[in-house]
């Protein structure tokens, strides 16, 4: 499938939906430390401490109150407006763009409902809370699911196919992202290297604005809508 428009999303445009961004005041990484819960070695280091981190983010998903906002059911939209044009490619690990009604989304970040089986890479369901010793459904080895996450030092997810999309796109939209991580923060250079139109709906200017073509400032809920209607 060849996508005319590509849109990167990350924490802003679920802020107003009550889920903390990571770098804001008051955001995740104001109270935890990368190096305690986000990479493979504090996963080795502390499964129980890791897995507590990723239970309570569940349990706030699960939250009746956390809901897509008017940015989320914008995309759903504009997906179901012009069906086949439209991928999602998603940093969040919520479930909003699916809730909202968007079909065609790539977790590069991986998902938090789901946890992974480290022997064979089969993905389950999270339910409830994951124990770190939980036996594994798949293989049977007791403290063998991990977070269906991507911590710092591992590939995002899907890769080739996001580089496909952004080569081939006419117009490249970024949402709620700060520019900061890797290689997330390097899609619009490669969208606008392709010919893609560049454009970042943020609260601020974000680390990569000055790669965009276009900029309009201001919450997702807003901007959003405003920007694809
Ligand atoms: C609003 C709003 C509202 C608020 N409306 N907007 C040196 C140089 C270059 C790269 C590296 C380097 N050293 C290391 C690296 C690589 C590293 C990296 O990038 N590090 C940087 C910190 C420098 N990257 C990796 O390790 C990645 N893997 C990798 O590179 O593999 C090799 C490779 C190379 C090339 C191709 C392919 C592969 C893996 C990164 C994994 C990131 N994981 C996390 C955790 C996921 C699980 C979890 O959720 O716990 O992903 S970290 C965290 O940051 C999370 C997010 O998805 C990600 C991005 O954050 P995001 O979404 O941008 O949120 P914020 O909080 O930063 O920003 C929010 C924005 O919203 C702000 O701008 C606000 O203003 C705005 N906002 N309210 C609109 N209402």
């Amino acid at each position: 499938m060849q996508e005319k428009i590509v849109i990167l999303t990350g924490a802003g445009i679920s802020a107003e939906s009550g889920i903390n961004t990571f770098r804001d005041a008051g955001g995740l990484w104001e109270n935890h430390r990368i190096e305690d819960v986000a990479t493979p070695e504090a996963f080795q280091r502390d499964p129980h401490g890791v897995q507590a981190f990723y239970n309570r983010r569940r349990e706030q998903l699960r939250d009746p109150a956390i809901r897509p906002n008017a940015a989320h059911q914008a995309l759903a939209r504009l997906e179901r407006e012009r069906p086949g044009e439209v991928l999602v490619i998603t940093q969040n690990v919520d479930n909003l763009h699916e809730r909202a009604g968007s079909r065609n989304v790539i977790h590069m970040h991986g998902e938090l409902l789901k946890a992974r089986c480290q022997s064979t890479d089969t993905l389950v369901p999270v339910e409830a809370d994951l124990a770190a010793d939980l036996e594994c459904q798949v293989c049977g080895a007791a403290g063998c699911l991990r977070p269906h996450v991507v911590w710092f030092g591992e590939m995002p997810l899907e890769m080739d196919r996001i580089f496909d999309a952004l080569a081939g796109c006419e117009r490249f939209i970024s949402i709620g992202t700060s520019g900061n991580v890797y290689p997330a923060a390097g899609f619009v250079a490669e969208a606008r290297a392709h010919g893609a139109h560049t454009v970042e709906l943020n609260l601020e200017p974000s680390e990569q604005a000055t790669a965009f073509a276009e900029h309009r400032h201001g919450p997702a809920s807003e901007r959003v809508p405003d920007y694809v209607e």
